[in-house]
C-alpha cells in the first residue's frame, strides 16, 4: 500500500493529491491513508499536508527500495525485481537461497545494512547502515562454467564505470575484484557460482561499495586501507543514482558478452582503468608467492605477471598487492 501511495504522489510531483482521491483510487479509508503517510514520513519522506488540499511529496530519502530505484531505471533485465531489506545477514546468502528456489535472472537484493557481510574466503565485509551499497545480483548466463572469472571482471568494469559517471572520480580496478582510489579500497566484489560440468545454474555477483561513510565508520584495522566516495569527494553521493548506473552498465556489458560473445570492450575498459598494469606486484596463491611486473590480463581474465628473470605466470586466483604501497 505504501508503495502505491508513493507511486501516486510521484505521479503528480507539482500538485497536492487529496486524501479522498488516494482513498478512492486505492480502495482504503482516509484514516488508513493518513497512517501510511505517517509511516512514510518515518522512513524519511518529506510529505507536506495542507487541509482541504491534500498531500504533496517534497523530498524522498536516499533509500534503496524498489520504488526509488525503478522509477528512472533504464534496463530490460537487471532490477526488474528488486528486494530491499532494512537489515540482513548477507545479500549474497539471500541471493543464493533465492536462486536455488528458482528466482529469475536479474533479481537484485539490496540491504541498508549487513550483519554478516562476507568477503572472499570467509573474511568479513563491513557494511554500516544506510552508508554504502550492499547489493547482490542473480545471473543465469548460458555459457560454460570456465567463463566464470569473466563475470568478476565484467562487474568490476561496470562498477568502476558507474562510479566514474556519477562522481567523475578516476577510480581504478585492482585485479581481480577491488575498486580502489589512491590505493585505498572503495569497493569489493564477491562472485559466487553454482555449476555442473557443462552449465551454470546461477552466478551471484555481490558488491559492497563504500559511499557516505566517514573514516570512523570503519573499524580501526581497516581504516588505513578503506575509503568512501564521500571521504574522497568531500560531499554526499546519491546511492540511488549509483545503483541505477551500476545496473545499467552491468546489463550492457553482460548482454554484450552472453548474447554477442563480445568480451573485447570489457577487456579494453578493464585495461584502461587498471590500477596495477605496468606496476610491480606480489601475487599470493595457495602456497607460493610470485613477484614481478603485472604486464597484462588475457582473454580469460587471468593476470599475467613477468618475473625479473623473464618467466611469465598466469594468475587465475589469489591476492595481489602493489609492492611498497601500504602493503595492500
Ligand atoms: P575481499 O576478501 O577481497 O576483501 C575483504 C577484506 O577487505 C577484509 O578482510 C577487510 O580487510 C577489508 N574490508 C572489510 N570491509 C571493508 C569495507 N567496507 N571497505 C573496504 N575494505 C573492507 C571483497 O572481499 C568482496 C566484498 C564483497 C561484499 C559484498 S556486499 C554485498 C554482498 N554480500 C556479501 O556478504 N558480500 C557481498
Amino acid at each position: 500500500m505504501r508503495e502505491k501511495i508513493l507511486h501516486l504522489l510521484k505521479k503528480y510531483p507539482q500538485e497536492h493529491v487529496s486524501g479522498e482521491k488516494l482513498s478512492e483510487q486505492l480502495g482504503v479509508s482516509r484514516t488508513a491513508i493518513w497512517k501510511h503517510i505517517n509511516a512514510l514520513r518515518e522512513e524519511g519522506y518529506n510529505i507536506e499536508s495542507i487541509p482541504r488540499k491534500g498531500y504533496i511529496l517534497r523530498e524522498s530519502p536516499d533509500i534503496l527500495t524498489a520504488v526509488e530505484i525503478q522509477g528512472e531505471l533504464h534496463t530490460s533485465l537487471l532490477g526488474k525485481k528488486i528486494m530491499h531489506f532494512d537489515s540482513i545477514g548477507s545479500t549474497n546468502d539471500k541471493a543464493k537461497d533465492l536462486a536455488l528456489q528458482g528466482a529469475e535472472e536479474g533479481t537484485v537484493i539490496i540491504a541498508e545494512e549487513q550483519i554478516k557481510g562476507r568477503g572472499r574466503r570467509g573474511s568479513q565485509w563491513v557494511s554500516p547502515k544506510g552508508k554504502g551499497i550492499w547489493m547482490s545480483i542473480i545471473l543465469r548466463p548460458d555459457v560454460l562454467p570456465k567463463n566464470a572469472p569473466k563475470f568478476t571482471l565484467l562487474s568490476a568494469v561496470a562498477v568502476a564505470q558507474a562510479i566514474r559517471e556519477v562522481t567523475a572520480l578516476p577510480v581504478q580496478i585492482k585485479w581481480p575484484n577491488d575498486i580502489i582510489y589512491q590505493n585505498k579500497k572503495v569497493c569489493g566484489i564477491l562472485t559466487e557460482m553454482s555449476a555442473e560440468m557443462d552449465f551454470i545454474n546461477y552466478i551471484v555477483v555481490g558488491m559492497g561499495i563504500n559511499i557516505n561513510e566517514s573514516i570512523k565508520d570503519f573499524p580501526e584495522e581497516i581504516q588505513g586501507k578503506a575509503t568512501s566516495l564521500r571521504e574522497i569527494k568531500g560531499e554526499n553521493i546519491s546511492r540511488q543514482r549509483l545503483v541505477r548506473s551500476i545496473l545499467e552498465n552491468l546489463e550492457k556489458f553482460y548482454l554484450e558478452f552472453v548474447k554477442e560473445q563480445n568480451f573485447q570492450k570489457v577487456l579494453e575498459l578493464w585495461k584502461s582503468m587498471s590500477g596495477i598494469l605496468g606496476k610491480e606486484v606480489r601475487a599470493m596463491g595457495n602456497n607460493d608467492v610470485i613477484q614481478g611486473i603485472a604486464v597484462d590480463i588475457n582473454q580469460e581474465g587471468a593476470l599475467i605477471i613477468k618475473e625479473d628473470n623473464g618467466k611469465i605466470h598466469e594468475i587465475t586466483f589469489g591476492e595481489v598487492s602493489l609492492r611498497g604501497v601500504n602493503g595492500y
